[in-house]
């Protein structure tokens, strides 16, 4: 045993969730380190998420941390649908005085790590081999390998090591309930080096499949397309895959898609996830480690943003007041949105995807309920607030 670190709190996992939990942990004066079992390199360029809430952005604001976010993200205040060929606006921003800002996961997760490194913070990368003990003893401890063996003793654990981590893995299995939906389609995303044909998302039902339009910068542009949950990344080359979204994207008014160089090109299956409690002993768990929504609604980044807002609060209030009020109700105060999230984001998916078996009669029920969400204030004012991300609690 060549190392013991002592800290008030252990954060598996250097993702959204564990970087701006580390980040409101210093805020409120609570240490943390975080265990990162993949290099920095890795996790800065794994292409990801790209819709920021509102309370995402303006929460990154408060801690100042989103200079850059705020410069080179792109602010919108409606999103596209898109359907029998032709495209209709949700103005998100009349609908809801509120906005959301494209900016790719990479991208915040570069910021955050160089924000806690910059400030003295303590993220482990490489840590390989991490196993929790102890989890509902006083002082729970990680074991990790990296040139050697080292433990890590401390008062919390924050599992924020995603859907395959180790932190849920840890719990016996029968102290979790476990609600679970595999949806019966997949999203082919593409990034590629052109400019984005779009100034606003672009979500396209059509009897092909659903397409998304989405950004990343002027010069970079994020596709995805509706595919069967079994398909391979060798059936669709590149020129196929443009041609299916130029196909299923609504071309009225004589608008075009501009193609270019694919740069990365992944598959994710389409799958609802939830564990209640979110806890076990002195192990909180938070963002995708806990629950995965389809990405339809664009909710998985700040969903877990939200789980750690609340958790960063509990723990202050534990170490300041030896308050343990908020840890006890932890679990309970995220499950709310968390639900409302996955109902939105379902829903999303069922509105815009063409179901497995789907016939005529299913086309035009969805057109339908299309159409009445395009015309009718109250459902478009329901979708945009679910959309922007209803105002934390
Ligand atoms: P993450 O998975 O991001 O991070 C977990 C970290 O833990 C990783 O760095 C991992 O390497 C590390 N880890 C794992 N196992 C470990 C171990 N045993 N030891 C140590 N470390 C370990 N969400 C949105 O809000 N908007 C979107 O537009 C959107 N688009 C998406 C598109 C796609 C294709 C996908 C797959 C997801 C999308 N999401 C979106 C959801 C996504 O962004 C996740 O919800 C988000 O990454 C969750 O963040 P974390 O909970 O921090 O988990
Ligand atoms: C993305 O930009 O990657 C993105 C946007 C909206 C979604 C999902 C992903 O619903």
């Amino acid at each position: 045993m060549s190392k013991a670190l002592h800290t008030q709190v252990g954060i598996i996992g250097a993702g959204p969730a564990g970087l701006v939990l580390s980040h409101l942990l210093a805020r409120g004066g609570i240490e943390s380190v975080v265990l990162e079992h993949r290099s920095r390199d890795y996790v800065e360029q794994r292409v990801r998420a790209g819709v920021l809430e509102q309370g995402t952005v303006d929460l990154l604001d408060e801690m100042g941390l989103a200079a850059r976010l705020r410069r080179e993200g792109l602010r919108h205040h409606g999103i596209v649908i898109g359907f029998d060929g032709r495209r209709r606006r949700i103005p998100l921003s009349d609908l809801t005085g509120r906005s959301i800002t494209v900016y790719g996961q990479q991208e915040l997760v570069k910021d955050l790590i160089a924000a806690r490194l910059a400030s003295g913070g303590a993220i482990e990368f490489d840590a390989e081999d991490v196993r929790l003990s102890d989890l509902d003893m006083p002082r729970p401890v990680a074991r990790y390998r990296k040139e050697g063996e080292h433990e890590l003793r401390r008062d919390f654990l924050a599992g924020c090591d995603g859907f395959h981590g180790v932190s849920r893995a840890s719990i016996p299995p029968g102290a979790l309930r476990i609600y679970e939906r595999h949806h019966p389609f997949a999203w082919l995303g593409i990034l590629a080096a052109v400019a984005p044909s779009t100034d606003e998302l672009i979500y396209a039902r059509h009897e092909r499949g659903f397409a998304l339009h989405s950004l990343r910068s002027p010069t970079l542009s994020r596709l995805y397309i509706q595919v069967d949950p079994r398909a391979a990344l060798a059936d669709w080359p590149d020129d196929r895959v443009w041609q299916e979204l130029r196909l299923r994207l609504p071309a009225d008014g004589g608008w075009t898609l501009a193609d270019g160089p694919v740069l990365e090109k992944s598959i994710a299956l389409h799958h609802s996830f939830v564990v209640e409690p979110m806890q076990h002993g002195r192990l909180f768990l938070a963002g995708d480690a806990a629950h995965i929504v389809p990405p339809t609604g664009a909710k998985g980044l700040n969903l877990a943003v939200a789980d750690v807002r609340v958790l960063a609060a509990a723990l202050t209030r534990w170490y300041r007041a030896s308050d343990a009020a908020g840890l006890a109700s932890y679990s309970e105060r995220c499950l709310g949105r968390i639900w409302r999230v996955q109902e939105f984001s379902s829903w999303m998916s069922t509105l815009l995807h063409r179901l497995p078996g789907a016939d005529a009669f299913d086309e035009q029920v969805a057109r339908a309920r299309l159409e009445w969400i395009c015309r009718s204030e109250a459902e478009a004012r329901s979708l945009a607030e679910n959309y922007v991300g209803l105002p934390w609690q």
